[in-house]
């Protein structure tokens, strides 16, 4: 909220990548997803959210996402866990990544791929559309040790804290 109070709204011409861990990074997780995905219902061409480590289950949680929904929700436990069923099972359509591109409205760069950490040693030759293959990389996981490209999956998530 503080980054959109200082350059403005999402609009066709200021557009924006979030790049992962929406959640865990202090005491507003539910607000900063909820805030994060209104934009994109709202705006889905000028917001695009990529998943990091931490829209995923085994890791948010421990790392305060399901607290601050007992926090916030807690009413009952059926409540807060099955909203935080619901936010991990939408995480998991969030891409792993994205591509930027100059517009010929702005000074001219070479595509590049933008992931939360990095990629994985499968991927290195990989193109972009092999990648973006979902029968290559079936990337919709909300719990990668059940996922079969687990390896994959969670490389672009992770990759910065292994190496
Ligand atoms: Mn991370």
């Amino acid at each position: 909220m503080d980054i959109l109070s200082r350059t403005g709204n999402p609009s066709a011409t200021n557009r924006f990548l979030f790049n992962g861990d929406f959640v865990d990074r202090g005491r507003y997780s539910l607000e900063t997803i909820v805030y994060l995905m209104t934009w994109k219902v709202a705006l889905p061409n000028s917001i695009h959210l990529n998943r990091g480590n931490h829209e995923e289950a085994d890791i948010n949680e421990k790392y305060g996402f399901l607290s601050d929904l007992e926090d916030k929700l807690g009413f009952s436990k059926g409540a807060y866990l099955e909203w935080w069923n619901k936010f991990n099972d939408a995480f998991s359509f969030i891409p792993l990544g994205a591509v930027v591109r100059s517009s010929s409205s702005v000074q001219s760069f070479l595509p590049f791929l933008v992931v939360h950490a990095g990629l994985p040693k499968e991927a290195v030759q990989m193109t972009i559309a092999e990648l973006n293959d979902t029968k290559k990389v079936n990337r919709v996981a909300t719990n990668f040790r059940e996922a079969k490209t687990a390896g994959i999956i969670s490389t672009f998530m992770f990759v910065s804290l292994i190496h």
